[in-house]
């Protein structure tokens, strides 16, 4: 383990940084992409919860391992065979636990997008407070090319922050978007070099550290009732009945066999 990362389950790497009073997370699965499994969302839903109402703690930035990714998506492995049942099962579990945590966390929740924040991964950055991307980053909710859709908020969560126009397009083509384009529709706050994105959200975390913490609690809390997600409970039925038909089983496949799927043959 790196120097002064603690580790929470098999990977999640913390450390607190004294001078910001922010806690830096650092999803550690790099030869996966950082792809969510069930035991990342539960371990770092675990280190949520622990520092949650920790006063010597006043932000939290969540980024990916190594150069490429932020979170590539939810685990495809995990899922590939996944029936209704399991799959909506799956998508209540992670937004109760981790999703729904990040959007509804009593500090702010800063997401350091530093490579692919795809599917599931973006949703994670779409639910935190604050979106920071590296010029490398690529962002994108491709579900649709798998035959399913975002069922961890992105269909209710993009839209609030980018508009239904752009929400749509991004959603419907499943196309990846660069960082300046990000920047450019107000995804994303600041775009900086790779070796600049953790001081840039270090020097917020700092500016969020001259703040009451029971203000930032109760300004999330009324921002957040601005946008209430009346569609959260429909994204995942219907992302839990796209796993019965013809077209996951291909767009997945596809994914796993590193094709371009056939849909409706
Ligand atoms: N899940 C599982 N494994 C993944 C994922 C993923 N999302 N992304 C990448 N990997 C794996 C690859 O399978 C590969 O593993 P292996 O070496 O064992 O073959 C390894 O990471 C490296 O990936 P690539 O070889 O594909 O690397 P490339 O540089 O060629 O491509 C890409 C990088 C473009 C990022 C490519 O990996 C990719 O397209 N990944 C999938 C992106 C995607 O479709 N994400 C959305 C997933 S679905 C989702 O997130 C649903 C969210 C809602 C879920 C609600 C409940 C479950």
């Amino acid at each position: 383990m790196k120097k002064n990362w603690l580790k929470n389950g098999k990977s999640i790497l913390y450390r607190h940084d004294t001078e910001s009073l922010a806690v830096i997370i650092k999803i550690s699965r790099e030869e996966q992409l950082n792809a969510l499994n069930k035991e990342v969302i539960l371990s770092l839903s675990e280190v949520l919860t622990n520092i949650e109402d920790d006063k010597k703690i006043r932000s939290v930035i969540i980024t990916g391992e190594g150069s490429k990714a932020f979170i590539a998506g939810a685990d495809i492995k995990e899922f590939q065979n996944f029936k209704e049942k399991e799959a909506t099962d799956l998508s209540r579990s992670g937004k109760n636990r981790l999703f729904n945590k990040i959007s509804n966390f009593k500090k702010p929740v800063i997401s350091a997008i530093n490579g692919y924040a795809l599917g599931g991964g973006l949703e994670l950055a779409l639910s935190s407070q604050i979106r920071l991307a590296s010029t490398n980053a690529k962002m994108g909710l491709p579900e649709c090319t798998l035959g399913i859709i975002p069922g961890y908020g992105g269909t209710q969560n993009l839209a609030k922050i980018i508009g239904t126009g752009r929400a749509m397009e991004m959603i419907l083509t499943g196309k990846m978007i660069s960082s300046e384009e990000a920047h450019r529709i107000g995804l994303v706050n600041y775009v900086v070099e790779p070796e600049n994105l953790i001081d840039k959200c270090l020097g917020l975390a700092k500016s969020i550290k001259n703040t009451s913490p029971e203000s930032l609690e109760s300004a999330i809390k009324s921002i957040n009732a601005c946008f209430m997600n009346t569609g959260d409970n429909l994204e995942t039925t219907e992302f839990g009945k796209l796993f019965e038909t013809e077209n996951f089983t291909e767009g997945v496949s596809a994914f796993l066999e590193k094709r371009r799927p056939n849909f409706n043959k």
